[in-house]
């Protein structure tokens, strides 16, 4: 490919998303994987599209760079007074009173399916199909293959590859295990994917007088004793470094970053760009051959050819990436809508017990609410049956309550309906708030005032019966990142923006570092700021109405399936490429896509949003009660009868 493609070797040049090292690629021929990548794709349309690709970027490389050459020293003086007093406001924002822990699953997919099936360990295994790997063992990842290779080039790389088909619902099982270990740690913990969160250690370490150190021992020991699956984990004074961090060693290691200010920079001073979230590898292509930037400090010496270059947003990420600053503030939830708090445990048909857990879910969820002064009148029951069949039933109160009575008198009338059943998760979710401080928690009651100054009796639309909306705003980031069209880069005031890693986006306490810098669209999504991210198809969670103390959150896309081949070769939905002869493998890809599609759906309703939004496939495996609610009246009539 470009200026080596006629050469001897031209797959040399070759770069695709899964020729990136992931971890455990370490020793990989990595030449030998680019050849054989190389040669299956040769000559195809995929080949062809990548080509555009590289002359789309190398064209953007001439143009910055000509751009560049064009500055006077007038100019970059200018321009350097702007960079040196940047610097300085940035690094007055830095904020090292927190401690951030990161944790990450190992090999997620691959880890859950050996679990499950122990003749698959020490074997090179992959999850997914002929057309796409979701993850790869480690043992696989000695041989390239990896996360987003297509299947038949994994097999060609490691004929003995063993072929485990994806089971999402599995996967959220142990995701919610590692939730409960979290939520010890840091209630407010934020989950960016199913297998990865971010924690705010700080109170844990002060209040038990313990080293973070101890506690990402304790936190790996006790997910490894809840789940039997192996996380690493990375401990900075941000977010940025910490998920840098726990990349470090993998699998089944940790790194701790220590806080304070020598520490980051010198951590940060080697560091290469590309490990950063929110730098892939264009961007990791373009800052080096336009501006010889390859490690985080090579930013701070180049602020001021990229406030020449790039916009001010895109200048603000990289210069508080070459300072090793990053998101240090949990995001408050603003306008809580619901709390909830649930469990997960071995699947159960022993009512007593599962009384028992709706008692303990009952008496944490009581403890939140009054830690918040909070009243609803709402309240949903969740259940997942033995099955997997996720179950939410709710009614309206009479009353607003908070107590762990109240809560449990009226969680056990919506259990009891349910039973018997086997169940391996419990959840119970309090909506509808007391909002009015001045106004009766009994609803029923009017007050004085109320009726002298409103002069009527009907209930708000606050105070109505029914249900809140989603609890969160998801916003779709995969638009961009999977746009199949040219490459193109967006431009901000004539100058190249580049994207923020969307999780850093949604958290980010920089000053100036704002989201409204928009995300590169680069060709096929084959590239993104942030390969890992955009891999995943996560999306950020919209801040400005986020209920982020659930407990539990996750970061999914709103994606609608229409997935179809544009130029009879590039899948609409991911830009993926897969020639017209591989019918079974198009086939595949998507039946993947549809099953990632009920994975989103039912991450989203695993965030509790409105019933409504029940998959079709959750609709079609449920009982006739299935996403709806009982009504309360013929609710009281049934239970009635079972009592
Ligand atoms: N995943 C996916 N498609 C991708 C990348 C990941 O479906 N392109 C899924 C499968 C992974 C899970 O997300 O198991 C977590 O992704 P990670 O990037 O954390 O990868 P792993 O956990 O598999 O490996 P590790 O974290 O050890 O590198
Ligand atoms: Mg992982």
């Amino acid at each position: 490919m470009g200026e080596t493609s006629g050469g001897d070797r031209p797959w040399q040049s070759y770069h695709t998303s899964y020729t990136n090292a992931k971890a455990g690629m370490e020793g990989v021929d990595k030449e030998k994987v680019q050849r054989v990548i190389f040669e299956m794709s040769k000559g195809s349309k995929y080949f062809e599209n990548e080509k555009r690709k590289e002359a789309f970027i190398k064209q953007k490389i001439d143009s910055l760079s000509a751009q560049l050459a064009k500055l006077t020293e007038k100019d970059t003086s200018h321009f350097q007074t702007i960079a040196n007093k940047r610097i300085l406001e940035l690094e007055s924002s830095r904020d090292l009173s927190k401690i951030w822990l990161h944790t990450d699953m190992d090999a997620f997919y691959a880890a859950v399916e050996t679990l499950e099936n122990p003749s698959l360990k020490g074997k090179p295994m992959a999850v997914g199909s002929m057309s796409m790997i979701c993850t790869a063992s480690y043992e696989a990842r000695k041989y390239g293959v990896r996360a987003a290779m297509p299947g038949f080039i994994a097999r060609k790389l490691c004929p003995e590859l063993i072929f485990v088909p994806t089971n999402f619902e599995k996967y959220t099982h142990y995701s919610e295990l590692t939730r409960n270990v979290f939520s010890k740690y840091d209630p407010d913990f934020i989950a960016t994917s199913l297998d990865e969160a971010y924690l705010n250690i700080t109170d844990t370490c002060n209040q038990r007088g313990i080293s973070c150190e101890d506690v990402a021992a304790e936190l790996k020991n006790s997910i490894y004793q809840e789940t039997g699956l192996t996380c690493s984990v990375g401990v900075a004074p941000n977010r940025m470094l910490a998920k840098v961090c726990s990349d470090i060693n993998k699998p089944n290691g940790h790194f701790i970053l220590l806080n304070n200010q020598n520490a980051v920079m010198t951590f940060v001073s080697s560091l290469p760009i590309r490990k950063v979230g929110g730098i892939g590898k264009v961007t990791e292509q373009i800052l080096r051959e336009v501006l010889g930037i390859t490690t985080c400090a090579d930013m701070l010496q180049k602020g001021a050819f990229l406030y020449a270059l790039f916009s001010r947003c895109s200048t603000d990420f990289f210069l508080s990436v070459g300072l090793g600053l990053g998101g240090t503030n949990t995001p408050q939830h603003r306008m809580r809508k619901s709390i909830s708090s649930e469990r997960t445990f071995n699947a159960t048909d022993n009512e007593p017990l599962l009384f028992q857990k709706l008692a303990d879910i009952a008496e944490t969820l009581s403890n939140d609410m009054q830690k918040e002064s909070l009243f609803g009148r709402t309240l949903t029951l969740k259940l997942k049956t033995a099955s997997f069949e996720v179950r939410t039933r709710a009614m309206s109160l009479q009353k607003y309550v908070n107590s762990k009575e109240d809560i449990l008198t009226y969680a056990s009338k919506l259990l009891r309906a349910e039973l018997p059943l086997s169940l391996r998760l419990l959840g119970l979710r309090m909506s509808h708030f007391h909002d009015d401080k001045h106004s009766p928690l009994d609803p029923m009651q009017k007050t004085l005032t109320s009726f002298l100054t409103s002069g009527d009796v009907t209930p708000s639309v606050g105070q109505s019966f029914g249900f809140d909306n989603c609890d969160i705003q998801i916003m779709d980031s995969t638009g961009s990142d999977y746009s199949v069209h040219d490459a193109t880069t967006s431009l901000t005031n004539g100058r190249s923006c580049f994207p923020y890693e969307p999780s850093e986006l949604l958290t980010s306490n920089q000053p100036s570092v704002s989201n409204e810098c928009v995300a590169l669209s680069y060709e096929n999504g084959k590239e993104s700021s942030n390969t890992e991210c955009q891999e995943k198809s996560e999306s950020t969670v919209d801040i400005s109405t986020a209920n982020f103390s659930d407990r539990k959150r996750v970061a999914s896309s709103i994606q609608t399936l229409q997935a179809f081949w544009i130029e009879d070769y590039i899948c609409s939905a991911c830009g993926f490429e897969i020639p017209p002869s591989f019918i079974e493998e198009r086939q595949e890809h998507l039946d993947h896509h549809l099953a990632e599609q009920l994975q989103k759906e039912e991450c989203r309703s695993s965030l509790w949003s409105s019933p409504q939004k029940v998959s079709a496939r959750k609709k079609q495996k449920s009982s006739g009660k299935q996403g709806k609610y009982i009504p309360i009246d013929s609710f009281f009539v049934k239970d009635n009868k079972k009592l």
